[in-house]
């Protein structure tokens, strides 16, 4: 059964894989993609929400079907069972939680075994906070797996474009592919002071 939002459209599109611990920002960093607001509140994802996400690029527009899934256990779903047919994947841990980050090997672990090969960003989220407990110097794991990791703040719109433009070039298969216009976004809530930012 189709789901409205899920219609199908004239130009490629890509189911890609959101997952990661809960609480990390998941939703909040595809929320900011839709409709540019910022959600302060944290409300865990049950199961899975699936959004499309277009992008306009200079070669036309592509589409990401974002799988947003739950984090938490208890709300986990069907889990494994989203990852079916995914064609990309983004696993976010959050920069503030030590123990998020420690989990990454086994989101991965869960992913992989599903999607075999497919182009998968990892991204470290609220970079905007001072307090970080990992940074960005300790970040390792994706070198050993061939991922490429990116620093995001779903606040600040740090970097939020970044995996979305990774994963269109390895799908597309054009490393000069390029966004021609950029989603309308709020101003961010926050201004992020890199250089206050201990790397
Ligand atoms: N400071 C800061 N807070 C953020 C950022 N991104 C998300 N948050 C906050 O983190 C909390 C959790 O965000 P969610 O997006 O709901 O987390 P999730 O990963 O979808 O969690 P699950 O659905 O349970 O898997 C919310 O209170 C957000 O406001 C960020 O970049 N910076
Ligand atoms: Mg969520």
């Amino acid at each position: 059964m189709a789901l409205p939002n899920q219609q199908t459209v004239d130009y490629p599109s890509f189911k890609l894989v959101l997952v990661g611990d809960g609480g990390t920002g998941k939703t909040t960093f595809v929320k900011r993609h839709l409709t540019g607001e910022f959600e302060k509140k944290y409300e865990p994802t049950i199961g899975v929400e699936v959004h499309p996400l277009d992008f306009y690029t200079n070669r036309g527009k592509i589409r990401f079907y974002c799988w947003d899934t739950a984090g938490q256990e208890k709300f986990g779903g069907l889990r494994d069972g989203y990852h079916i047919h995914g064609q990309c994947g983004i696993i976010m841990f959050d920069v503030t939680s030590r123990l998020s980050y420690k989990n990454v090997p086994t989101w991965h672990r869960d992913l992989c075994r599903v999607c075999e090969n497919i182009p998968i960003v990892l991204c470290g989220n609220k970079v905007d906070v001072k307090n970080r407990q990992t940074k960005a110097k300790q970040v390792t794991f994706h070198r050993k797996k061939s991922l490429q990791y990116y620093e995001v703040s779903a606040k600040s719109n740090y970097n939020f474009e970044k995996p979305f433009l990774y994963l269109a070039k390895k799908l597309v298969g054009d490393a000069n592919l390029h966004f021609v216009e950029s989603p309308a976004l709020l101003p961010p809530d926050v201004t992020i002071d890199l250089v206050a930012q201990q790397h």
